[in-house]
């Protein structure tokens, strides 16, 4: 739901009917990426502060410093802040910027992965590491080779393998990387190098991990989404084109690859046979929440699967001081996910 829409919310009514409450209040928090590691959920999102910059499309108001982790014995226990696990001052590549992580666990330790805008105004992808799955985490000195864009998310296949899941537009730059390299060509537009409503939309990347999960282990593929036809969703369908905010997870077999469309405000899915795609599109995961921004994981917790999301509810709208939530959904006998509507009727 887009900022110049809330003037008539009246918000005490809305968080009567809202399906759930922010699972912390005594900070605000985004961008949730859940895991559930030896048995207990760990919450790994976006720490969102007001940092004075204005509102603009290329969302320099969002101008995050540092990452917390929270942990929960269970979706209704209480939520636990573990303090500041890395902060962009000790990241000696990252300048500012520090957009939503998510954390993956191999052999023992931690990996926490990150976006953040360098000293050259350009997104990167950073890991870093630690013994604890909540921090503090170690940054490596570099961000990853061959990394850009925003919106890290690692999949851990039944295998052992690893993939990581990235990219966003306007202000996460995706459009800018089209030729492989940086166009840096009208800074200012969000919507410059962006393809024309009928050509192929835009689409998330992936690349397989090398075995310490430090580095990409081959160049960055086009995840391929598709319309029931089998054709590549067009730019101009805004209501399904992938915008940011990748997450993937798999249920019976079958790879679920979910994302937010952007200024259209859904978390949508699409279903595939393998973590390469192609993925094919199949609905929303949840309608649009209150805040311009809508990104979200899925996590199974003891047999159930669960959104973790956010809106601004509690900041009454505010687009860049969002809080997380945690919402169950259900696959259905044919594999489909329910739609989640936030608020009641
Ligand atoms: O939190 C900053 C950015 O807003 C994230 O990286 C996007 O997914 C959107 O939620």
């Amino acid at each position: 739901m887009p900022e110049d829409s809330i003037d008539h919310i009246d918000f005490d009514e809305l968080n009567k009917k809202a399906i759930a409450q922010p699972i912390v209040s005594h900070m605000y928090t985004a961008d949730p990426s859940a895991h559930y590691f030896n048995g207990k959920i760990y919450i790994y999102p976006s720490h969102d502060i007001d940092g004075g910059e204005a509102f603009d499309d290329l969302g320099s108001h969002f101008a995050m410093e540092d990452y917390h982790v929270i942990s929960m014995d269970s979706v209704d226990s209480e939520a636990v802040d573990h303090g500041v696990a890395l902060h962009v001052d000790d990241v000696p590549w990252a300048e500012k910027q520090m957009w939503a992580p998510d954390a993956a666990h191999k052999d023992g330790k931690y990996y926490l992965f990150f976006p953040a805008k360098g000293y050259d105004g350009i997104f990167r992808i950073g890991v870093a590491v630690s013994d604890s799955p909540v921090g503090p985490f170690t940054p490596q000195p570099e961000a990853i080779k061959g990394s850009f864009s925003i919106d890290p998310a690692v999949f851990e296949d039944e295998d052992g393998s690893y993939y990581m899941y990235f990219g966003g537009l306007w202000g996460g730059q995706l459009q800018r990387w089209r030729t492989g390299e940086f166009n840096a060509e009208q800074p200012e537009s969000p919507t410059a190098h962006i393809p024309e409503d009928d050509e192929t939309s835009l689409m998330p990347k992936i690349a397989k991990m090398t075995d310490d999960l430090l580095e990409f282990a081959e160049e960055p593929k086009d995840v391929l989404i598709i319309d029931e036809d089998g054709n590549p969703i067009l730019a101009g369908d805004n209501d399904r084109r992938f915008f940011e905010a990748a997450w993937l997870h798999k249920h019976n077999g079958k790879y679920y690859f979910s994302y937010s469309t952007g200024d259209t405000h859904f978390i949508c899915y699409a279903v595939g046979d393998n973590p390469y795609g192609p993925f094919t599109y199949k609905g929303r995961i949840l309608e649009p929440v209150v805040g311009w921004t809508t990104h979200h994981s899925v996590c199974k917790v003891d047999g159930k699967w669960y959104l973790f999301y956010h809106d601004s509810s509690l900041s009454k709208g505010v687009t860049h001081l969002r809080s997380v939530k945690v919402s169950e959904i259900e696959h259905d006998a044919n594999g489909l996910i329910k739609t989640l509507k936030p608020y009641r009727e």
